[in-house]
């Protein structure tokens, strides 16, 4: 991309949109355009063609959707599906019509089968059914992805598509009922310690493993993947490396600088076992993610208690989040 180059982020408010504009802006890249969702409601088809009409940016980074953890996945089915499938139709085919040179597709993990072997290949997509928890979501995310494949064969659009792993960082949501596991842990163990409560409560049996990668890591795989990556086939980012639940409930412990006991509540999903990425395809291109777990869970707790200090609970909870 060239510097001067005019490019859109889709979401920028959100975990992710925000990541990617810090690293735009860190690379010296000034010509961005930004729309809050009061200014451009992405679920709005005549609205976002004009926007594309108008604003004719040359990049788009798809950071908007409904995104949540998996009890708002399973709860809220609905918004996870329809939301997310007309933001990314209405990007999607708003870039083409504005002959958008390149547009990068965030999708999730979870669109892998759920009994896919480990680690997760690109080419396992569709290879089976997804986790139920979150099957709307994952629905909708294939449905981006195999747009941006239509796009790019019928019209030669250069449109791709990023699989991230589960993600945390800077911006996230703290809504117990929404959020994903790291800020729901994060914001429990600190209201635990501040409440001098005996015992802490972490859903499910704490054996699942997830992956986690910090958002501004996302941020560079997404800028890197704009100047090296052109196929149809999706890519996977992360670290290839995860951990059990329990282990990560101890680390977050670790760092707030809870000493209770933590009790698992089996009434609570688990969700899919086992989510690791194979992430051998980014790592030959040449990317690599810096920020490790316990350095990224200090620096999200860090935002937490900076954000916590002029917010309340509530206004760390967004509606919607970019996602995955
Ligand atoms: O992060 P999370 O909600 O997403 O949950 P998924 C990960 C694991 O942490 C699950 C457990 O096994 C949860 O049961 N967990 C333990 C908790 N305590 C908590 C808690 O207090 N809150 C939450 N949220 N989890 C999501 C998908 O699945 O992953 C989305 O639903 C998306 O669609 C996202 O793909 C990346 O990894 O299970």
């Amino acid at each position: 991309m060239d510097k001067r180059a005019k490019i859109f982020v889709a979401g920028h408010r959100g975990m992710v949109g925000s990541a990617i504009v810090r690293e735009l802006q860190r690379q010296g890249y000034g010509n961005l355009v930004l729309r809050t969702r009061q200014e451009l409601d992405l679920t709005d088809q005549r609205a976002v063609c004009e926007f594309f009409g108008r604003e004719r940016p040359e990049y788009v980074f798809v950071a908007a959707a409904r995104v949540g953890g998996i009890w708002a996945n399973s709860t809220r089915p609905a918004e996870f599906i329809y939301e997310n499938l007309a933001i990314q139709n209405n990007v999607i085919d708003g870039a083409y019509r504005a002959g958008v040179r390149k547009l990068l597709f965030l999708g999730s993990s979870c669109i892998y089968p759920r009994e896919a072997p480990q680690p997760l290949k690109e080419e396992y997509l569709l290879a089976g059914r997804p986790e139920p928890t979150n099957q709307w979501y994952a629905v909708a995310k294939i449905a981006g992805i195999k747009l941006c494949q239509a796009y790019r064969r019928q019209y030669g659009c250069d449109f791709i598509a990023a699989m991230p792993t589960n993600l945390y960082g800077i911006n996230d949501n703290y809504d117990p009922d929404g959020s994903h596991v790291i800020p729901a842990l994060l914001r429990k163990f600190h209201e635990a310690k501040l409440g001098g409560q005996p015992a802490v409560t972490v859903w499910g049996s704490g054996r699942p493993r997830r992956e986690f990668l910090y958002a501004d890591d996302l941020a560079r795989a997404c800028l890197f993947l704009i100047d090296n990556y052109s196929e149809e086939e999706i890519i996977n980012v992360g670290w290839g490396r995860d951990l059990a639940i329990a282990e990560l409930a101890g680390l977050v412990a670790e760092i707030v600088g809870y000493g209770g006991e933590i009790v698992f509540d089996t009434d609570k999903p688990d969700g899919m076992m086992l989510k690791r990425l194979d992430v051998s395809r980014i790592t030959a291109l040449g990317w690599r993610p810096l920020v490790g777990l316990r350095e990224g869970l200090q620096l999200a707790y860090d935002d937490m208690l900076r954000r916590l200090v002029f917010e309340q609970w509530h206004d760390l909870s967004p509606a919607r989040q970019p996602g995955m």
